[in-house]
Order: structure tokens, then C-alpha cells, then sequence
């Protein structure tokens, strides 16, 4: 009996419904950057939008959290195979952003303070994509992408930019940091869209 359960268990766990293929779950929460952690500060933190014809719209931070917020339950899925399952967020919707502006552009690029960037599908990030600034119900720390990072999360979590400070609306897509760099230009987990 001991033997079967324990196989039950094992075989349970690899195929739990909620891991992407060829990826493993952690418990701990990973830091991974590609450069220093930029320190900003609230009252100099802004967030802007630029569209494909140049319009632009802009909120301070007073302003940001001002917007209406949604509790984010999720799991993330990092390229490098670690998936994290049930983690909680709190942050604006992309969705309410964008109503601001007046776009037909079908994807956006995000740019972070330090100079990260990286490419979004608009059009199907529109009702799943955040910009968040809790983890956990606590202020997102720092070298989690604090004061507020995108969060994206039904594609690979490079596309979860950290410390983003805005977004340029785009008619094509074009290649950000990592994708410049061998990454995919979707990064589906779950067909597994790691490299090109
Ligand atoms: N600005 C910025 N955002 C970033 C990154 C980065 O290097 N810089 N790394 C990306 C990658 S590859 C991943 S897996 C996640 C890691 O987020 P975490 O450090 O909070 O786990 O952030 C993404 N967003
Ligand atoms: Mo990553």
C-alpha cells in the first residue's frame, strides 16, 4: 500500500495539470535580473503611455494608485523552468490603462527604469495583464520589480517587466532585451515558446 501511494503521489505531482511542460515548481521566489536593481523613488516615479500616432498619457504614483486594483491570483512561469503556482498580486489592470488613450495598435513595448524592455501582444494581454505593486498583500520589494512591475502572466514571466515606467503602443512587432537576444517574441509556456 505504502508503495502505491507513494507512486500516486509522485506521478501526481509531475503531471499536476497546473505545470507547463518541461517545467519544475518552486517554493521559494527566484530574483532574476539582468542588471542592478534601480531604486525610485515614488515621487519621482511616473508611468507612461505613448500611442502608435504619439498621443501620450502619464500618471504619478499618487495618481496610479488612485486607479481602481484587482486581486490577481496566479501562477508564473519562468523560461529558466521554474514555476511558481498560486502566487498573489494586487496591481491595475493593463485594461484600465489603455482606456486613457486611443489605439488600434496591436502590440506594446514595455520599458523599464534601467532600460529593459520587452514586446507584448496587446491585443491578447488585454484582460490578463497587470501592472502590479503588491506581492503577498506587501508593497512589491524592490528586487522584485517595486514600486510596480507588469505582470503577464500566461506568457514566460521575462514578459512581466520589472520596474516598468511605461508602455510604447505599436502597430508591428518588435523585439525587446531578451528577445533581441534569442528569446521568443510570445513566449507561450505551455507550447513551450522559450528561444526562437
Ligand atoms: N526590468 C526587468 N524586468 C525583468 C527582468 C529584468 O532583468 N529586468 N527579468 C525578467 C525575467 S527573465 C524574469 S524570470 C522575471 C523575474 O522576476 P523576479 O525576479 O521577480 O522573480 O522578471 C522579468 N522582468
Ligand atoms: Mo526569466
Amino acid at each position: 500500500m505504502a508503495v502505491i501511494s507513494r507512486g500516486f503521489g509522485a506521478r501526481r505531482r509531475e503531471s499536476d495539470p497546473r505545470l507547463p511542460p518541461g517545467q519544475y515548481l518552486t517554493e521559494d521566489f527566484p530574483v532574476l535580473s539582468a542588471g542592478p536593481t534601480p531604486r525610485i523613488d515614488p515621487d519621482e516615479w511616473r508611468f507612461d503611455i505613448r500611442t502608435e500616432s504619439g498621443e501620450s498619457v502619464s500618471w504619478s504614483w499618487d495618481e496610479f494608485l488612485s486607479l481602481p486594483v484587482e486581486d490577481v491570483h496566479t501562477d508564473i512561469h519562468c523560461v529558466t523552468r521554474w514555476s511558481k503556482l498560486g502566487t498573489s498580486w494586487r496591481g491595475v489592470p493593463l485594461e484600465s490603462l489603455l482606456e486613457h488613450v486611443e489605439t488600434d495598435a496591436s502590440y506594446a513595448m514595455a520599458h523599464s527604469y534601467g532600460g529593459y524592455t520587452t514586446n507584448i501582444p496587446l491585443d491578447e494581454v488585454r484582460g490578463r495583464a497587470w501592472v502590479a505593486f503588491e506581492f503577498e498583500g506587501e508593497p512589491l520589494d524592490p528586487e522584485h520589480g517595486g514600486p510596480a512591475r507588469l505582470l503577464v502572466p500566461h506568457l514566460y514571466f521575462w514578459k512581466s517587466a520589472k520596474w516598468v515606467r511605461g508602455l510604447t503602443l505599436m502597430d508591428n512587432d518588435e523585439p525587446g532585451f531578451w528577445e533581441q537576444n534569442g528569446y521568443n517574441m510570445h513566449g507561450d509556456p505551455w507550447t513551450e515558446e522559450r528561444y526562437w
